[in-house]
């Protein structure tokens, strides 16, 4: 049983401000982060930026910069949007620190000693948007990336490479014995069909023909390949072959904690055939998890900053708030699978998860406990209407499912479990009829539903606070919940929220006007 976690998100290339599929990674990855620090686990949560290569050289120098100054200026942007969405990893690695570029430069050393690297001449085609060689085959007639489709060029160079047949054999036991090393199986399969099977070539581990990268020390002339660059930094930002190793003795080599990249479809490749192998390379243990997710798309196009089909996520947490794009990218696009984002869908789940089930829930909750109980939650009391006890169970089996789904990086089902019990309870009003038990006089079974009510969006507020960085803190704001209950073991037992005078504040999450909302989006859009 692993008990610590080291999550990690792809590091992103400052070659244009972060659009809303860097956010929806790195949001997905902060609230698997918070999830498992809810639980008690000890997690050490990990996103950062890939800074060299040609292709940030080329973007530098088109915006008349030199590249350091360049990336500096993007870096800071990204930072500042994930401190906008309350993003909160422990590091954040830059390739250009000295940190980073002494274990890049130990670890293309240790290859060479080990004789996993020789030198010799590159002759194939680049592509420099993509920073990846492609044979003959793969380029095709046409001669483009596979991809980005972008037209590549031929090129020929001295060039170390990296042994890769030498490492087939234990690549190929390694994702028998732990299928979770490129996940979903599809991408397995696509690994191996599409690039193992077909014979993988040598990797060509440095460039003669870029000078901004991390030099190599045997051959100065040469910078390491980016690829075996950025990979490094899972490992440089734990410290790794420094005098201070401690995190990365915690988080890496103890088999206590478990390692999980998530990454986008299009960098698998890099993460579960070459990473594994310069960690075999190196005598390393391999991750646990790579989760490939799925890509946000714009009308079926992947979004990209080099397409310009990008929709930045700034405007969205301005107008909307932190905790509603938050919940959209979790909930709207199924963890693991592509989605589309459009401004349709994205006022939707807003009216109808959280301004219609969420914020009425609590809403009709509390100015009933205001109107029936003179704003006090009433005694916890147990099988008194005949829904209380599918209540009751529904609210531990929802723990147990959200932690299952959780687990098993179903982060979407994990949501809409929390969210399900929401939808519940809801139905449980209209069940009930408050207002005709009022009307009777029935106050042992009105104030049942009180307070199940309560422990219902008590539960529901504590598995959403990963999402909801701060709304959950208002629900419980509302309900009065003291802090020393606001924590994942309390919720473990059914019933602990009685007797707080409730606070009614004002509305969670407004609803929105479809049509002017729609059109607003669209907006941002062009
Ligand atoms: O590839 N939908 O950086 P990158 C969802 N530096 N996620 C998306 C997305 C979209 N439309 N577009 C990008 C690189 N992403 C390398 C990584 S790691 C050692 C080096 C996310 O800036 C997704 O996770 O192109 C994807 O894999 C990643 O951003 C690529 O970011």
């Amino acid at each position: 049983m692993k008990t610590r976690f080291y999550i990690t998100t792809p590091i992103y290339y400052p070659s244009g401000n972060a659009h809303i599929g860097h956010a929806y990674c790195t949001t997905i990855c902060d609230i698997l982060a918070r999830n498992k620090r809810l639980r008690g686990f000890e997690t050490r949560f990990l996103t950062g930026t890939d800074e060299h290569g040609q292709k940030i050289k080329e973007h530098a120098a088109k915006a008349g910069k030199e590249p350091q100054p360049y990336v500096d200026e993007i870096v800071a942007s990204f930072q500042k949007l994930w401190r906008l969405m309350e993003i909160s990893n422990d590091d954040f690695i830059r390739t250009t620190e000295p940190r980073h570029i002494k274990v890049v430069q130990t670890m293309f050393s240790n290859m060479l000693k080990k004789g996993d690297i020789y030198l010799g001449t590159y002759k194939g085609w680049y592509c420099t948007e993509c920073e990846a060689f492609w044979t003959d085959i793969q380029a095709g007639p046409e001669h483009l990336c596979p991809d980005c489709h972008r037209p590549v060029h031929e090129a020929s160079e001295e060039s170390y490479f990296f042994k890769c047949s030498k490492y087939v054999d234990e690549l190929l036991k390694a994702y028998k014995d732990n299928p979770k090393l490129c996940f979903p199986a599809s991408r397995m399969h696509e690994m191996v069909n599409t690039f193992i099977k077909p014979g993988l070539q040598d990797l060509s581990v440095s460039r003669t023909s870029n000078d901004w990268g991390v030099t190599v020390l045997e051959n100065p002339k040469h910078t390491v390949y980016v690829w075996l660059d950025a990979l490094a930094n899972y490992l440089s930002a734990l410290g790794y072959g420094s005098e201070k190793e401690e995190l990365y003795k915690k988080f890496w080599e103890d088999e206590k904690t478990e390692i999980i990249h998530i990454i986008g479809a299009d960098i698998s490749r890099f993460h579960c055939i070459y990473w594994p192998m310069f960690l075999m390379s190196a005598g390393l243990r391999l991750p646990d998890r790579v989760f490939v997710h799925g890509l946000l798309k714009i009308k079926d196009e992947k979004m990209s900053k080099s397409k310009g089909n990008v929709v930045s996520p700034y405007p969205l947490v301005e107008k909307y708030g932190v905790d509603a794009v938050r919940y959209y990218l979790a909930r709207e696009v199924t963890f693991g699978r592509d989605g589309e984002f459009t401004p349709e869908q994205f006022v939707e789940r807003l009216n109808v998860d959280l301004a219609n089930q969420l914020g009425n829930l609590l809403n009709r909750t509390v100015s009933m406990i205001n109107k029936y109980f003179n704003g006090e939650i009433p005694a916890y009391k147990a099988g008194v209407t005949k829904f209380d006890t599918e209540i009751e169970n529904m609210i531990l089996g929802t723990i147990k499912q959200y932690e299952i789904h959780f687990d098993d990086l179903q982060i979407t089902e994990g949501v809409t479990d929390a969210m399900n019990l929401v939808a519940r309870a809801n139905k449980y009003i209209d069940e009930t009829a408050p207002w005709v038990l009022a009307k009777e006089n029935e106050l042992d079974e009105l104030a049942a539903v009180m307070s199940h009510l309560a422990n219902v969006l008590y539960v529901a507020a504590i598995l959403l606070s990963p999402v909801l960085v701060h709304k959950a803190n208002e629900i419980l704001d509302q309900l009065n919940v003291p802090t020393s209950l606001r924590n994942y073991q309390s919720i473990q037992k059914v019933g602990v929220i009685e007797k707080f005078k409730v606070n009614k504040g004002a509305q969670l999450f407004p609803r929105l006007d479809v049509k002017a909302e729609i059109e607003y989006i669209k907006g941002l859009m062009k």
